[in-house]
């Protein structure tokens, strides 16, 4: 890929993460993804919480919304709604994900927009300086867990796979170029991706670092996986310890919410002319 491809998506705003912090690997895989399907900087949306992660549109060209801490989902869920043809991507950490932002996940996996989601997933809370997060390990001691966490973390892979996204993988940090391919291939998915990235915080996570993950990671698709069986997907969602699989686990084709929707069967909201109802009258229909 030529450099100027990457740079159609270079902004102005430099990032502001801790040198080594992973966010920048995303960043970098993210780019070239949207190099690699040469998709115009117009006609993406990222969206995202509030986290160190979650800073991530504020240094990429294109349009973005920097929303509330766990509400991302609902705000990129608006807009693809208002605008089918833009490719929305969310980024954010697990924290906003998987914590506050739980609930949102899964809705929004069930209805199959055609959303691509990429957790910037650390284990901790980095901005607000290190508090446990959702997949942090138990025992994993924190500021807010200085004994040791005592539940068990989430895993969001099984997690997706058991509520009905149709498109579930996992990248690395430390290998950007695989992660720009498992990227594109969310994006170009047609339906909800979700791209959950390991993103090592080099300043609050001393366990799940660079040298923790590079030994242990194996790529599905060197070791014979079917990405169409779920059954096998299940199976490898839970594989942790010496080896910890990456890429894609998961894809099926569904219809989308999009597609299902009786308005938008008739095109992108913002291109369809506004009709003039009787508000007398939809309030009867409402009631
Ligand atoms: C409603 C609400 N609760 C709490 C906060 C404080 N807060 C800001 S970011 C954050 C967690 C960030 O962690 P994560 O989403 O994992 O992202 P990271 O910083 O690790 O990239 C919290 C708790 C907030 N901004 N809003
Ligand atoms: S605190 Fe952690 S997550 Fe935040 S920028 Fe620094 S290394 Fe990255």
């Amino acid at each position: 890929m030529a450099t100027s491809e990457i740079a159609t998506y270079e902004s102005e705003t430099k990032p502001d993460w801790c040198p080594g912090c992973g966010d920048f690997g995303v960043l970098a895989g993210l780019k070239r993804a949207a190099g690699i399907l040469d998709i115009d900087p117009k006609d993406i949306l990222v969206v995202s919480g509030i986290g160190c992660s979650s800073n991530l549109p504020g240094f990429f060209n294109s349009y973005g919304f920097h929303g509330l801490h766990g509400r991302a989902i609902p705000v990129a869920s608006g807009a693809k709604l208002a605008n089918s043809d833009l490719n929305v991507v969310v980024t954010g950490g697990d924290g906003d994900g998987y914590g506050i932002g739980l609930g949102h996940f899964i809705h929004v996996m069930r209805r199959n927009l055609d959303i691509t989601y990429i957790v910037m997933d650390n284990g901790v809370y980095g901005l607000t300086t290190g508090q446990v997060a959702p997949t942090a390990e138990k025992g994993f001691k924190t500021k807010s867990s200085p004994e040791g966490v005592i539940e068990m973390p989430i895993n969001p892979i099984a997690l997706a796979l058991v509520s009905g996204a149709t498109f579930v993988s996992r990248a690395f940090s430390g290998d950007p170029i695989h992660m720009a391919d498992v990227i594109a291939s969310a994006i170009k998915h047609p339906g909800f991706s979700l791209v959950d990235v390991f993103s090592p915080c080099v300043t609050y996570n001393k366990i799940n670092t660079y040298e923790f993950y590079r030994p242990r990671i194996s790529k599905l698709d060197q070791t014979g996986h079917d990405t169409h069986s779920m059954e096998a997907a299940i199976k490898r969602s839970y594989e942790w310890g010496q080896k910890i699989p990456i890429g894609i686990f998961y894809q099926t084709e569904r219809p989308t919410y999009e597609a299902e929707d009786a308005v938008l069967k008739n095109g992108p909201l913002i291109k369809q002319k506004p009709v003039a109802r009787d508000p007398e009258i939809l309030l009867r229909e409402f009631m």
